[in-house]
């Protein structure tokens, strides 16, 4: 009998690293950006985390610190008529893609003038004229749908490409495998990213999913899967930018883990006891901000007076954006339907 060789587990020294020459290549201005969108990230859910506490946020919300290089290094590769979806941890896709700073907080906080009139909240903002074209709520449930997105493109012959995004708790789930088969037999312009923050609430990826690293399973699909290190958004981006490419040339779908980690708990009622707090320590020592910083720096891309300049005008940015927000009007009782249902 044939020994069986499993598939090497997730390891270091296969996953690619952001490179020195893109670096080199990549104009000051957009790894600028990229910093600077890692900054408003991170501040903004620090800031929608304090209203909470404070009361001010109703229902729930999934919080992606620790996350951010893998939204930003993703985005980073689209153009800017390309297209997102995603899921409940979605406040960095969201930002990444441009989103306006104060809409999005006026929508946690259930204002009029939030990007759904305050009547989506933290899970279900969209927009379409920016081409996010939504979260939900329903696990697993922007995967299809994702499909149908991409098959309209391919009708339409457009040039667009739709990035999917979802986490690790979604690729158990049947329609995962029904949209990536779809996906690859049409050969669609999108590109299914998985967010391995090593949990789907308190499941860890590793016991829940029979084959590891899980990008392996795109080899059932007949299509490019990758795992690229999550904490490092120029290796997010590199890979990325390969797959969104393919795509667009009509040479159909690839699937990307991003291994990351989050550092809050799945959402505000989580008392995180199905993990250590070491553990927890151990992941922010790999903070994906301080480390592009560093690279940064070291590469003599910014000084590190820009790097702060930086990362102090994306703070004063959430300010600002939650000051104004919270000045926004409430929504009337009188009109609390419109635009819940479709006319
Ligand atoms: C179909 C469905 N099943 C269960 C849930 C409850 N639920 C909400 S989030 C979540 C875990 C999702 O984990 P993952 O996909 O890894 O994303 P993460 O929260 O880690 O970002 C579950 C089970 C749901 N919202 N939808």
């Amino acid at each position: 009998m044939t020994e069986f060789v499993p598939h090497p587990i997730l390891d270091p020294a296969v996953i690619p690293r952001g490179s020195q020459q893109l670096l080199r290549e990549l104009p000051k201005e957009r790894l600028a950006w990229m910093l600077q969108k890692m900054c408003e990230i991170r501040y903004f859910e620090e800031k929608a985390e304090e209203l909470y506490v404070r009361g001010l946020v109703h229902g729930t919300m999934h919080l992606s610190i620790g996350q951010e290089a893998s939204s930003v290094g993703s985005i980073a590769a689209l153009r800017p008529d390309d297209l997102i979806i995603h899921h409940h941890r979605g406040h960095g896709h969201t930002i990444a893609k441009g989103a306006d700073l104060k809409r999005m907080m006026a929508e946690f906080l259930g204002k009029e003038c939030g990007y759904c009139r305050g009547r989506g909240g933290s899970m279900h903002i969209a927009d379409i004229p920016g081409g996010n074209l939504g979260a939900t709520g329903v696990v697993g449930s922007g995967i299809p749908t994702a499909v149908g997105i991409a098959l309209a493109l391919q009708m339409r012959r457009s040039p667009q490409v739709l990035l999917a995004f979802f986490g690790d708790g979604a690729v158990n789930l049947g329609e995962f495998h029904e949209a990536l088969n779809m996906a690859a037999i049409w050969k669609l312009p999108v590109v299914f990213i998985c967010e391995n923050n090593q949990y789907g609430m308190s499941g860890p990826a590793k016991v829940m999913c029979a084959v590891q690293p899980l990008s392996v399973r795109a080899i059932a699909y007949n299509m490019p899967g990758q795992t690229v290190d999550g904490n490092d958004v120029l290796a997010v981006y590199q890979v990325t930018q390969a797959a969104v490419e393919r795509a667009r040339r009509g040479e159909g779908p690839a699937f990307i883990e991003n291994y990351t980690y989050r550092w809050r708990g799945h959402s505000k009622s989580d008392r995180n006891v199905y993990r250590t707090q070491a553990e927890i320590d151990e992941w922010k020592q790999r903070c994906p901000i301080a480390r592009f910083k560093q690279l940064l720096i070291e590469a003599h891309v910014l000084t590190p007076e820009e790097v702060e300049t930086i990362d102090a005008q994306a703070k004063m940015a959430i300010e600002r954006a939650a000051e104004e927000a919270l000045v926004c009007p409430e929504p009337s009782p009188e009109n609390l339907e419109a635009e819940v249902y479709a006319p």
